[in-house]
């Protein structure tokens, strides 16, 4: 059994009908609509979303997940963003994305900058209207901003460009990994747990938690890139390392990488551990790097 599962199965679908329903009614411009929905409304995880909700839910288990929706849908507007604007031509130039032509492919690359300034944008129209208190929403808003902008996100994705074809060390990997891909899950798992009135050790120890998840996830990614029929990104099988991206596995090997990807699992684990969260449905999402 996997409580994280049965909690992302038991609320993807109204989650995703209520992202798609929210757009169609507040976004009034068609074409701008059209292309924030192609790209929104093709699938993903929604991990980053569901680890939100699950942090919110393991800590405060009485709590109306549906009236969170819009916050943890930010976090989502956020990440398809990213995924746009790093597919175009002058970023990464993939052609599909989710099992479907890339937004620029099926649009142009000019309606794709806006589909992804849009979403970026309207991230923060969610975080800001809804009913919670004026303090919290202002936190809310710095977490995500913090984590997606110039210190976060945007400085991995910068690292990771000017470094493509170069070799980094390992320290360095880290240290693009945490930026690009564990920035935005950190501002997941702290934006839940504000949400859920964290104490402040929990809140440290959760830190802990979702920067070794953060982690985790990339190097995962970085494996089934080489190992995968598919890398999650569906993306070509190993076009990270044809393309010379820095990657744990590119410089360890893949059995190193998956020992790396282990131990970091269980240090994740130990930190949900030391604040008794480690029989929650956060502590389930662990799973998903057996
Ligand atoms: C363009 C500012 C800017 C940033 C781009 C997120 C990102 C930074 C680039 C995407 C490409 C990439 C390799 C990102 C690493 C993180 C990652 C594994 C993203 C894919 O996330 P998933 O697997 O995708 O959650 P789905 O489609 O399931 O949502």
């Amino acid at each position: 059994m996997n409580q994280f599962i049965e909690f992302q199965q038991q609320y993807l679908k109204q989650f995703n009908d209520y992202l798609h329903q929210q757009l169609v009614q507040e976004v009034h411009q068609p074409q701008v609509l059209e292309g924030m929905l192609y790209s929104l409304d093709a699938g993903g995880k929604r991990i980053r979303p569901f680890l939100m909700l699950a942090t919110l839910k393991s800590l405060q288990d009485n709590t109306i997940i549906t009236d969170y929706f819009k916050i943890a849908g930010s976090i989502e507007l956020i990440h398809t963003y990213s995924l746009i604007h790093d597919d175009l031509p002058e970023m990464d130039n993939d052609d599909y994305r989710r099992g479907q032509l890339t937004n620029h492919k099926k649009f142009t690359p000019a309606r794709a900058v806006l589909a992804g300034d849009s979403l970026l944008t309207h991230a923060f129209i969610w975080l800001t209207a809804n009913q919670l208190p004026s303090e919290i929403k202002t936190q809310l808003v710095q977490i995500l901003a913090q984590s997606a902008g110039a210190n976060g996100m945007i400085a991995g994705q910068m690292i990771d460009i000017i470094n493509t074809g170069k070799k980094l060390s390992l320290e360095e990997v880290t240290h693009l990994d945490n930026q690009k891909t564990g920035a935005l899950i950190t501002a997941a798992v702290q934006m839940g747990a504000l949400c859920g009135q964290a104490s402040a050790d929990v809140m440290f120890h959760l830190q802990r938690f979702s920067q070794d998840f953060g982690l985790a996830f990339q190097i995962y990614d970085d494996l089934l890139d080489v190992t995968g029929s598919q890398s999650q990104l569906g993306k070509k099988v190993g076009k990270d390392q044809l393309e010379g991206k820095n990657t744990y596995v590119r410089l360890l090997g893949i059995a190193p990488a998956q020992k790396k990807l282990a131990a970091i699992v269980q240090a994740a684990r130990q930190e949900l551990t030391e604040v008794h969260l480690d029989k929650s449905i956060l502590a389930d999402a662990l799973k998903y790097f057996d």
